[in-house]
């Protein structure tokens, strides 16, 4: 810990001394921040780790993208519709959407990425899905008629990993219901969408499961036409969002609190639809394409604090907040047809996505560590977001507070991109392994990634993974004809030191 310590001081100390030299004429301070290029009408958000990096995906338009250091990465092809949720689960990307075919195959509402291409998930779901949620290690799809197995059923379908099955809804006599929202509360998982009756149980568009049976949530949820889209806990109270009106009779619009026994008004509402909502910063956010929320004006995003509505002060001037998600650093992410915004200058129709933060970079790729063989390779990769109006970035990394250089190392590694977002080391030697730590600059500061510990075993000559005696032979047999791999202290030359280093590994087994 104490050299982790000393590494991050150093690093910061060398980094506060470069940017004291730069002259500061970038937009740094907390605003709304543009990712340029989203496409067109980003209605999907999300954050995605495919073990490698954790990226942010967008459905826009009728594909999926992926933010890089490059820009928007397109996953595949089109869809013949929108998506409409993204989620993680289990280690994969998963889509919901509108659409029955894929790159002009039949692909029915519900795809997995395979690092390729789209694909249907388990023979494919047969059906239009809206939401998805991942509960207790099972994927809940949300949507209207689905055939799975061959089998038609209505509402909730679950996917375990394997098999597909019906969640239990009883859309007997809501034959037209669906669903389009799903959510947990108190361990609970609770359901929501457009559908008046649970079996015979006036239910008005929100159920709750406990114990494996579903029941009404107060009085419920209702609109005719209208449904229910997003569920949020906060102050320990659910909250829902959609397009309904009534909760309990009180002249309430678009969005409620549950107090456990009955739905509760928000102050009156918002005067449109609440596409979603979510906690963030300490309060409940709620976004759509409404102006006011109870009696304060608002552009599409509002913010509800316990008591009261407040202006997040979104400026866009279209106000069409479809989306929003929790960015890599807790920023917020807001998604839809956002349109220009008067305090930026921009142009329309670059501005489908925007982040709230502060213009030094944040790094939304940590490096990875790791433990490596003789003479192995290995990337430090990792990726910061910066914007126009905060300058390009620049990379520096050390490893033990030491700053990494491009070229050939004293002990025979090779180091290339060292002032990149992702050094690559070859040629690796007990002498590389360390702590390695990157930082990103741009004119408004720096941010340093998170420190990432490398250990080279030198003794894994033969690199399975483990030091035994068939790197005892490997090694034997590569310093008898003086072969290069033998020179395991890494100085250029096969001699007995190296017997004493391959030894030292070899005696604490790593
Ligand atoms: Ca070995
Ligand atoms: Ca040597």
């Amino acid at each position: 810990l104490a050299r982790v310590l000393r590494s991050h001081a150093a690093v910061a100390a060398a980094a506060l001394v470069v940017f004291g030299s730069l002259r500061v004429i970038a937009q740094c301070e907390a605003a709304w921040r543009v990712f340029p290029n989203a496409g067109n009408f980003c209605r999907a958000v999300a954050m995605h780790d495919d073990g490698l990096t954790n990226d942010v995906y967008i459905g826009s338009g009728y594909a999926v993208y992926r933010w890089t250091s490059a820009g928007w990465e397109k996953l595949g092809a089109d869809f013949n519709s929108f998506p409409n949720d993204i989620v993680s689960f289990d280690g994969s990307l998963y889509i919901t959407g509108s659409f029955s075919e894929y790159d002009g195959q039949p692909l029915w509402g519900l795809a997995r990425w395979n690092g390729v291409s789209w694909e249907a998930v388990g023979g494919g779901i047969g059906g239009y899905a809206y939401d998805a949620f991942a509960f207790e290690g099972k994927l809940y799809v949300g949507g209207g008629s689905f055939t799975i197995n061959g089998t038609e059923t209505r509402g909730l379908i679950v996917w375990d990993g394997a098999d597909w099955s019906s969640a239990g809804l009883d859309f007997t006599f809501s034959p037209t219901g669906i669903v389009t929202a799903l959510g947990e509360f108190n361990g609970d998982l609770v359901v929501g969408g457009n559908f008046y009756y649970h079996g015979l149980t006036p239910v008005k568009s929100t159920v709750v499961r406990r114990n494996g049976v579903f029941e009404p949530l107060g009085g419920g949820l209702y609109y005719p036409g209208g449904t229910v889209r997003s569920f949020a806990t906060y102050n320990n109270q659910l909250y829902a969002s959609g397009q309904f009106e009534a909760a309990q009779g009180a002249p309430d619009k678009h969005i409620a609190r549950f107090d456990g026994t009955n739905w509760q008004p928000l102050d009156g509402g918002t005067n449109t639809p609440v596409f979603k909502i979510l906690v963030h910063d300490g309060k409940l956010l709620a976004c759509g394409q409404f102006t006011t929320a109870g009696t304060v004006p608002v552009l599409g995003l509002a913010a509800w604090d316990g008591d009261e509505w407040s202006d997040p002060g979104l400026t866009f001037i279209n106000h069409d907040v479809q989306t929003m998600c929790i960015g890599p650093s807790g920023e917020l992410l807001v998604g839809g047809e956002l349109g220009a915004d008067p305090k930026n200058d921009g142009n329309y129709q670059n501005f489908q996505l925007a982040r709230f933060a502060e213009g030094k970079p944040e790094i939304y790729t940590q490096p990875n560590g790791g433990t490596y063989c003789n003479g192995a390779n290995f990337l430090l990769f990792s990726q910061a977001f910066t914007d126009v109006a905060s300058g390009e970035l620049t990379w520096d990394w050390s490893r033990d507070a030491i700053p990494l250089e491009d070229g050939v190392t004293d002990h025979y590694s090779e180091i290339i991109g060292a002032h990149t977002s992702a050094p690559l080391i070859l040629n690796a030697r007990a002498a590389d392994s360390g702590f390695y730590q990157g930082v990103a600059y741009n004119e408004c500061g720096f941010t340093l990634t998170y420190v990432a510990l490398v250990f080279v075993c030198a003794s894994d000559v033969n690199c399975d993974g483990v030091s035994d005696l068939g790197d005892f032979f490997e090694f034997f047999n590569a310093w008898d004809v003086s072969d290069i791999h033998a020179d395991i202290d890494g100085d250029g030359q096969v001699d007995l030191t190296d017997f004493f280093a391959f030894f030292n590994g070899f005696d604490a087994q790593c």
